[in-house]
């Protein structure tokens, strides 16, 4: 038995370690401290206006840090967030690695880390009380389904990659390779990062379609909308149809990109939630009322196409 008992102590030590006691506290105004990314894509804007707005209307304070796709900026702005002694800390972390250190400063805090839409790679469990964000490996899986059943079994795919060492990035091109490895006539010939912006997405796709491979191309499968959107201008200006010459598939589900594919020149996206303030601030006010908080919140998502997308659904999606 001896030998189990640091098995059975270590998830009372994390669920113990994710509560707050809360007694006498309950009129205070709730104090949040967040790390956001940056502003790279329409996706993340709607996800900073999502937090922002929930945060208002619940009346928590929130203390907002835009890192400009920088981690450095993410480690200051969480060392500040400390000193400042917030009640809770929400993180959307650029990359995957090198949290560590400021997370386990923010245990000896006592200050909760909710992840927000990307994971982290952390030696320890315990460094972060609760990972709200999709299931990217699954959207990549979607999206080589997708290709399987609408494209077929034969196919030369361009892949435009996310930011280098992102959880979405890894995970998105894990999931996509997944599904379509029983299929050895669809092959992956270009891959390269354009760090989730559409202006990147331009010019990665521009020299795709320079490259000795460009007449092998007739699929594109983008990381995310924006990039999908940039190459889109980028096989016009090349001559080509978006839509038709080259399939386009992306990851998101932002306002355009249904645009294009209701304009038949994208086909497909796999939809990620950025409406994450309300599963946000629920995980936050369950913790600032003492109660045990989940370790994993999956907010729900869709995959569209041609078939389901009219302008009705455009005008009803509020990003
Ligand atoms: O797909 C992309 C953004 O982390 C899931 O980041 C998010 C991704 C999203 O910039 O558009």
């Amino acid at each position: 038995m001896k030998k189990y008992l640091p098995l059975l102590i270590l998830p009372l030590l994390l669920l113990v370690s994710c509560k707050k006691a809360a007694e006498g506290e309950s009129s205070k105004t709730i104090t949040v401290g967040f790390s956001q990314i940056g502003a790279e894509s329409d996706w993340r804007k709607a996800s900073t206006l999502s937090i922002k707005e929930e945060a208002k209307k619940r009346g928590i304070e929130l203390k907002f840090s835009d890192a400009q796709q920088k981690q450095e900026n993410q480690l200051k702005a969480i060392r500040a967030f400390i000193a400042q002694g917030v009640d809770v800390i929400a993180l959307a972390p650029v990359v995957t690695t090198g949290w560590d250190d400021v997370l386990k400063e923010a245990r000896a805090a006592n200050i909760p880390v909710i992840l927000i839409d990307r994971r982290v790679d952390v030696s320890e469990d315990g460094l972060y009380a609760c990972y709200i964000g999709a299931d990217c490996t699954e959207e990549g899986r979607k999206a080589g389904r997708w290709l399987i059943e609408n494209v077929g079994k034969q196919a030369g795919i361009a892949e435009l990659v996310g930011t280098v060492g992102s959880g979405p990035a890894v995970e998105r091109k894990k999931g996509f390779e997944e599904a379509i490895k029983g299929e050895p006539g669809l092959k992956i010939i270009k891959s390269q990062s354009g760090d989730f912006t559409r202006s990147q997405g331009k010019e990665v796709m521009e020299q795709f379609l320079k490259s000795p491979e460009r007449d092998q191309i007739n699929v594109l499968y983008a990381h995310n909308d924006d990039m999908a959107l940039g190459a889109i201008q980028a096989i016009e200006e090349a001559g080509k149809k978006p839509g038709k010459d080259i399939v386009i598939i992306s990851c998101d589900g932002v306002k355009e990109i249904f645009r294009q594919i209701l304009a038949g020149k994208a086909n497909c996206t796999v939809e990620c939630n950025p409406m994450v303030g309300p599963y946000l601030f629920d995980v936050v006010e369950t913790y600032m009322r003492g109660e045990t908080i989940p370790p994993r919140v999956i907010p729900h998502e869709d995959v569209f196409d041609a078939k389901n997308i009219t302008q009705e659904v455009i005008d009803g999606r509020s990003y």
